[in-house]
């Protein structure tokens, strides 16, 4: 029996399994999906735990998340298309995780039936419905006290944090590199290392505060009804905890308006489409103006820029550190991801104008 046949054994499904398959394209976790012998689906997932602490919070955190979700959907006034939350399958033992022989936690979700993931949108419609559920998702977690979350991922979108941790890779005695494309990475780093501090800076500051954001909205994360066409479900909930709502809009903008997304065959079709900016952000504001602040609004360029430079030095950093974070399945992937990352940064960078002029007027409206 593989691992995931074992651990599968151990959850209370109401169904027998008949198949188990792996699943998705995430970067840290291990996904799979039970097939049983009435054919509905489930999803199975070990957690990173060299990524995550501790795991246990992860579970905490998605119970919390879904009283709360639930509590406002209950409200008077709210119409009955919604986000949906995937049900969490508990253990034969009650709780809502089993740990395997090795000490991993593994959870089981409900699978969210006939729904799709994009790759990239084809009509402007598709990038509205991701600002809707983005949009949504803040609307509807914005009045949980963050505190009521616990932090999972302790550091995450601590810019300044993992340039420290870069610097610290940088000055690690290894041979002298000639790879000039390795060079050209690190020299996009040092320059804009003052990039780093901006969010944190303004949250130190009182600028922006904490609120309860999802982690990870990028495209992937989006599950499209396919018949209607509309997101009906933000999944991959592990990263929900306290944060800026700006972590979030610049992570679903830096992941959706790049076509070429993450793995392009070459990099020079990475750029950043401001008319699918425009479609995500106007539908985002349109669910959230109600709670934004000015200085929520003025720091959306930052983040639009930060997200991908801080995700393109962690795939760096990681690529100086042997690939110890980010699965891999070719020597120089994580290299690869950060010059994507990095061509996209700079696509942002030589937009800024306009897309700050976007921002000024979707706020106005
Ligand atoms: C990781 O595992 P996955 O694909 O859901 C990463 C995100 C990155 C993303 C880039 C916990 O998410 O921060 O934006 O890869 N998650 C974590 O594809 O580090
Ligand atoms: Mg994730």
């Amino acid at each position: 029996m593989t691992p995931e046949h074992t651990v599968a054994e151990a959850f209370n499904l109401g169904d027998r399994i008949q198949d188990i398959r792996p699943y998705g394209h995430g970067l840290i976790n291990d996904t799979f999906v039970i097939t049983t012998t009435t054919g509905r689906h489930v999803i199975l997932q070990r957690i990173n735990h060299r990524v995550f602490p501790e795991p246990v919070r992860i579970m905490e955190n998605l119970r919390t998340l879904g009283i709360h979700i639930r509590r406002r959907q209950d409200e008077a006034n709210f119409g009955a298309r919604d986000l949906r939350l995937p049900e969490i399958f508990s253990a034969r033992d009650g709780k809502d995780y089993v740990t395997d022989a090795q000490g991993a936690l593994w959870r089981a979700l409900g699978f969210i039936e006939n729904t799709h993931t994009l790759a990239a949108f084809t009509n402007p419609g598709q990038a509205e419905e991701a600002g809707y559920a983005l949009g949504r998702f803040h609307a509807l977690t914005h009045d949980l006290a963050p505190a009521r979350l616990h932090e999972t991922l302790p550091g995450f979108h601590n810019a300044p944090a993992y340039f420290a941790r870069f610097l610290r890779a940088c000055a690690r005695p290894r041979r002298v590199s000639s790879d000039t494309a390795l060079l050209h990475c690190l020299s996009f780093v040092e320059v804009r290392s003052g990039l780093t501090r901006a969010l944190e800076t303004a949250r130190h500051a009182g600028r922006l505060r904490l609120r309860p954001i999802h982690g990870d909205p990028k495209l992937d994360n989006f599950l499209f009804d396919a018949k209607s066409e509309r997101v009906v479900s933000l999944i991959d909930l592990d990263t929900v905890q306290p944060g800026l709502i700006q972590h979030d809009i610049g992570d679903c903008l830096r992941s959706c308006c790049n076509p070429a997304g993450e793995s392009p065959a070459d990099i020079a079709s990475v750029r950043f489409d401001l008319d699918i900016c425009r479609a995500i952000l106007g539908r985002y504001l349109s669910e959230t103006r109600d709670f934004l602040t000015p200085d929520d609004y003025h720091y959306i360029y930052v983040a639009i820029r930060l997200i991908p430079f801080e995700l393109g030095m962690r795939f760096l950093t990681d690529h100086l550190e042997n690939d110890l974070y980010f699965k891999t399945d070719w020597p120089g992937q994580n290299l690869f991801r950060a010059r994507v990352q990095f061509a996209l940064t700079a696509a942002i960078e030589r937009e800024e104008e306009r897309i700050r002029s976007l921002i000024a007027e979707l706020s106005q409206e």
